[in-house]
């Protein structure tokens, strides 16, 4: 019998509104959370979402084909496997790694510094709305090697797109909506596709369509599945992961001032940011056969979901979990960004997040140059902070106020702290 209480669900307006405060009593109360309404399993423990997302021969990610085909219009990374798997990843990393994230952090500073500009002068920025969601699309699009004057088009498709794969329920109307975004931006891509055919330049685009596996080139469709993939996956952690960076550090000014005075803090507050809150709160697997989890049972087929935000607070996990501190000794920043990292984030085994370096880089870029721009950094008065999403979570807005600046001449090197980049 699935463990279910009928007094508590993860689809209420209580859950919405601060998951965190419910995660304790699902870790020891109902690790295997059942929920009736989208028939699914929600697990809670570290132990046990470890457990499905390395053994990826029991938890496969077939559910992808009807949460994320759809409007990826292809096979994403994730749903793929052997040696397809293997070489598909290594196109990607690639992409995101070594001497490719150097000329990709050089835009992102450039990027972050035209976007701050006009906000210098007014003392006052909503780091979502005015900052981190155009800077995300704008990196974005950099790195795919997209027309940036298209960038509010696409920010649109991407919001049709990233409500289909986080939603846990669609009305046939929204539905609808996120498919016809999904079909838009596919016309959108073909012929960009067609034309890094015939010429291919330095960005993702035209490595994915030159790429061979077992000699022959992807189709269309799988290079069009690859780039919505990679549009998604770096574009929508992204705001929310430096609004709650800079959320945590205002909220504990002690350790604001530290990472002020020394900006080599800045990986282990991007570490101890997406433990303690991470963007990503959902990670779907389908059970292959039944499985026992905390003596309850899941039966063959069914939807697991990993949440990732009770796993990352987990006490047996980590000390003092609901404790925000950079300097946690179990945090282990340096193995934080990779496959051995504690904290589940960029999730873990074998599909675990082929951007999590690029991440890394991209927060600590845009993170040192704000740090030291936004001067008495605070709340703007009146600000009140709400939080959405149960897939995707972050702050709806950060209206922050600080000293006006009024010579802005940013440094024209990106900051980049100790480890970023192979030495
Ligand atoms: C895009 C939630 C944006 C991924 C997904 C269908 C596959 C995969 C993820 C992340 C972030 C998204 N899943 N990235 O959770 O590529």
């Amino acid at each position: 019998m699935p463990h279910s209480d009928s007094r508590f669900s993860v689809l209420s307006e209580g859950f919405a509104t601060d998951p965190y405060r419910h995660f304790g009593r699902l870790r020891q109360g109902a690790p295997v959370h059942y929920e009736p309404a989208i028939d699914s399993y929600f697990l809670s423990r570290h132990d046990d979402v470890k457990r499905v997302l390395t053994d990826h021969e029991a938890f496969t990610t077939e559910t992808l084909q009807v949460r994320a085909e759809p409007v990826m219009r292809g096979p994403v990374l994730a749903q793929m496997t052997g040696a397809e798997h293997t070489a598909k990843r290594k196109i990607v990393v690639r992409a995101f790694t070594g001497a490719a994230l150097q000329d990709q952090m050089r835009a992102v500073h450039a990027n972050a510094a035209d976007l701050l500009a006009p906000f210098l002068a007014r003392g006052r920025i909503d780091l979502v709305n005015d900052f981190g969601k155009p800077l995300a699309v704008h990196v974005t699009l950099d790195v795919l090697g997209l027309d940036r004057k298209d960038w509010r088009q696409v920010a649109a498709w991407h919001s049709g797109v990233a409500e289909f794969i986080t939603s846990l329920a669609l009305t046939p109307e929204r539905r609808r909506h996120c498919l016809d975004c999904a079909e838009q931006l596919e016309a959108y891509l073909v012929p960009v596709i067609e034309q890094r055919r015939r010429h291919p330049g330095d960005d993702l685009i035209s490595k994915l369509c030159t790429a061979e596996f077992d000699g022959v080139a992807m189709s269309n469709r799988e290079v069009t599945a690859l780039i919505i993939n990679v549009l998604a996956a770096a574009t929508e952690p992204a705001d929310k992961t430096l609004a709650l960076l800079f959320k945590h550090l205002i909220d504990h000014p002690e350790q604001l001032t530290e990472v002020r005075r020394d900006l080599g803090l800045l990986p282990a507050a991007i570490a101890e940011t997406l433990r303690y809150t991470p963007p990503v709160q959902l990670i779907p697997r389908q059970a292959k056969e039944s499985a026992v989890f905390a003596g309850t049972a899941v039966p063959a087929g069914a939807t697991v979901f990993c949440m990732i935000g009770a796993a990352n607070r987990d006490p047996g996990a980590f000390a003092a979990p609901d404790t925000f501190d950079i300097h946690r000794p179990d945090l282990g920043t340096a193995r934080s960004f990779t496959a051995a990292a504690q904290h589940m984030a960029f999730g873990t085994g074998l599909h675990q997040c082929v951007g999590a370096a690029f991440a890394r880089a991209e927060i600590d870029t845009v993170a040192a140059m704000l740090l030291p721009l936004l001067d008495e950094v605070r709340y703007s008065p009146g600000f009140r902070y709400r939080e959405t999403g149960l897939y995707t979570r972050g702050p709806v807005s950060l209206s922050l106020d600080f000293a006006p600046v009024h010579a802005f001449s940013p440094d024209r090197r990106p900051h980049v702290g100790p480890g970023v980049l192979p030495a």
